[in-house]
């Protein structure tokens, strides 16, 4: 899905259009110092298109990369609906699951070998901390350039301020910097007009620091998409379907909360 770019400082990233868009309303809106500097379009020697994006981690020294997808809800309205009308099994989803828990899926579900997408999804929600914190870890990368994405059911605040701890610890002042980051996150998005007109699914928050600084920024928004026109969404109260709700302050609250308490202490 990545590929170094052509330039000094950037990286490639499959296109998805949906995600274009999204990166050309950011660069005009105030949220544009929180995401990646989207830098065009660009077509590689495979014939594949691909977002051309300031690499976040250029600007550190063997830095520590963690990526926490915000919100309660991690599919769309949209892929529900489609789940609905036909009920595509996914084998791939079933085996992801029986190798979390193999007593997950329903007697069906193990004579058919497969799970629908959003079955699967929402099983990932409630194991995770995404369906009560609004948000999950989803990988982490330490300096040393081992990677892990062992955080599949890292549910509970104490499990979360764990790894944070943990995330945090080669670096003194990362926590302090990333607290006063997700403060100036939250302050700008009350603000923001791109974010008051979309609903942002399976977006993430990417946490980077080294010994020296610590930064935050939006990524992902292959699946952010405009609320309707008849709709409005405030990101922070319970998700029904049909109200386009996707809980990203209730993520970004809790994140908040987490690391106060570790700040503290
Ligand atoms: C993955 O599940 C992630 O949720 C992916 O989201 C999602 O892609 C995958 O759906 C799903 O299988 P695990 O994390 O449990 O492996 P992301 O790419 O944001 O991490 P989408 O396209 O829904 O975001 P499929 O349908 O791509 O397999
Ligand atoms: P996907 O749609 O495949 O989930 P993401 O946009 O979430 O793609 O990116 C996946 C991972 O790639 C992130 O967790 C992060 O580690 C890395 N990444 C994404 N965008 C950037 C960027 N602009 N600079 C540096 N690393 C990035
Ligand atoms: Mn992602």
């Amino acid at each position: 899905n990545f590929k170094a770019g052509p330039d000094q400082g950037t990286i490639l990233k499959k296109l998805s259009p949906q995600e274009e868009k999204c990166f050309e309303l950011l660069m005009k809106d105030i949220l544009r110092p929180f995401v990646p500097e989207f830098k065009g379009q660009v077509t590689c020697e495979d014939g594949e298109l691909y977002l051309q994006l300031q690499d976040l981690l250029s600007d550190f020294d063997s830095p520590c990369v963690m990526d926490c997808k915000i919100g309660v809800r991690t599919y769309l309205e949209e892929e529900l609906a489609k789940a609905k009308e036909k009920t595509k099994l996914r084998k791939d989803m079933y085996e992801k699951m029986i190798q979390i828990d193999p007593k997950a899926p329903s007697e069906e579900e193990h004579r058919s070998k497969g799970v629908t997408k959003p079955r699967y999804m929402i099983w990932r929600e409630t194991i995770s901390s995404t369906s009560t914190l609004g948000f999950r870890i989803d990988g982490v990368k330490k300096a040393d350039g081992t990677s892990s994405k062992d955080f599949k059911t890292t549910k509970t605040r104490q499990q979360i301020a764990e790894a944070f701890k943990d995330f945090t610890s080669s670096c003194p002042n990362a926590a302090v910097r990333y607290l006063e980051r997700l403060r100036s996150i939250r302050a700008t998005l009350t603000e923001s007009h791109f974010f008051r007109t979309h609903e942002l699914i399976g977006s993430s928050l990417l946490f980077v620091h080294d010994k020296r600084k610590a930064s935050i920024w939006m990524i992902d928004f292959a699946k952010t998409v405009p609320v309707p026109e008849n709709v409005s969404i405030d990101h922070n109260t319970t998700w029904k379907v049909g109200n386009h709700e996707d809980g990203y302050l209730i993520g970004l609250e809790n994140l908040i909360t987490i690391f106060e308490s570790l700040v503290k202490d």
